[in-house]
């Protein structure tokens, strides 16, 4: 599975693992690169002292290429974007916003960057800034998203730049990936999939909401906001979409999500909290290391490609 994107970023498989908030940190980040993928650690909300010291743990743990994910909507995000250059992180993905103003920094410290993107529009500036390669998220990705799948979403991006793509959202097995292939991606970015590992530190009663996840389970809340969020549906996303179509305020409606992620990874509040998760979840049926995982997905995308048919 040698492409562009394993050649780029010095790894062996061309799949990242995606940067969820609370979700990647470094004990997951350190098992999917040891296994031949691309860990990223994902800094959300948290402060640079939080990133620093994941980091350095993380290089406790393997000496193969990592990244760090900064969320631009983070209050946090500049003293982040530093924090990441000044540690020797090899690569950067970012989420939620145009990471412009850091992309000089970033490129005159030697470090991949591959903005995560949900339009054609931002792939094209961030090949024009620089970028190394984007991230195509389609909206069958949890947590935040924009309006386009996967499908129709990969093939426009492949077309209008020149830079590798990587395909994001609603992928979670070697099927996923052979068709990411197909539409013109170079790699693939995958989370849902990487929550039900071993070596993920979520709360057990996550990974058990994601394993027991059926195809029509995921709810986007915020359309109304403009922070459209993709999770699981429980009692947090009914009252919420209920109070949405009410036409509640922005405070009240911040108010059912705030914490809300935390609550579910850390405190294993499945009911209450926000339970992120991309449509996918229904194809995870078992838990497993990163490195089973990672050469399953290997084994089953090359038996695909190897012999494919029509009829099959
Ligand atoms: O960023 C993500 N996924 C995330 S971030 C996150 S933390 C959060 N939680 C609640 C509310 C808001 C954030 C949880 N999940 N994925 C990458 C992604 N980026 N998806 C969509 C975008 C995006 C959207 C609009 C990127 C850029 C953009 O417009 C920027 C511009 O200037 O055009």
């Amino acid at each position: 599975m040698k492409t562009e994107i394993t050649r780029l970023l010095g790894i062996e498989y061309p799949i990242i693992q995606g940067g969820m908030a609370w979700v990647a940190e470094y004990h997951l980040a350190a098992a999917v690169s040891e296994a031949g993928g691309l860990g990223i650690i994902g800094a959300a909300n948290a402060p640079a002292e939080w990133v620093r010291w994941q980091i350095r743990e993380t290089k406790k743990l393997t000496d193969k290429p990592f990244g760090v994910n900064v969320m631009l909507m983070s209050p946090h995000a500049e003293e982040v974007a530093e924090a990441a250059a000044r540690e020797g992180v090899k690569v950067i993905t970012t989420g939620a916003g145009s990471p412009e103003k850091y992309m000089k920094m970033w490129k005159n410290a030697g470090i991949k960057v591959m903005p995560v993107v949900a339009s054609v529009a931002l792939a094209k500036r961030m090949e024009r800034c620089g970028a190394d390669g984007v991230i195509a998220e389609g909206c069958e990705s949890g947590g935040h998203i924009g309006e386009t799948t996967t499908m129709a979403l990969v093939p426009q991006i492949a077309d209008a730049v020149n830079i590798p793509v990587i395909a994001a959202g609603g992928i979670a097995d070697g099927r996923g990936i052979a068709a990411a292939f197909m539409l013109g991606a170079k790699g693939v970015q995958m989370g849902t999939r990487f929550i039900v590992t071993q070596e993920c530190r979520v709360h057990e009663n996550y990974k058990e909401m994601v394993l027991k996840a059926k195809d029509i389970d995921t709810r986007v809340t915020g359309r109304t906001t403009g922070h459209q969020v993709r999770a699981l549906r429980n009692n947090m996303t009914g009252e919420y979409l209920k109070k949405e179509a009410e036409g509640a305020s922005l405070e009240e409606l911040e108010l059912l999500t705030l914490g809300g992620l935390r609550r579910a990874v850390v405190d294993g509040d499945v009911k209450n909290g926000s339970v992120m998760s991309g449509q996918c979840a229904g194809l995870v049926k078992e838990k497993m290391t990163c490195k089973d995982l990672i050469q399953r997905l290997a084994e089953e995308t090359e038996k695909l490609l190897k012999g494919f048919s029509y009829d099959e």
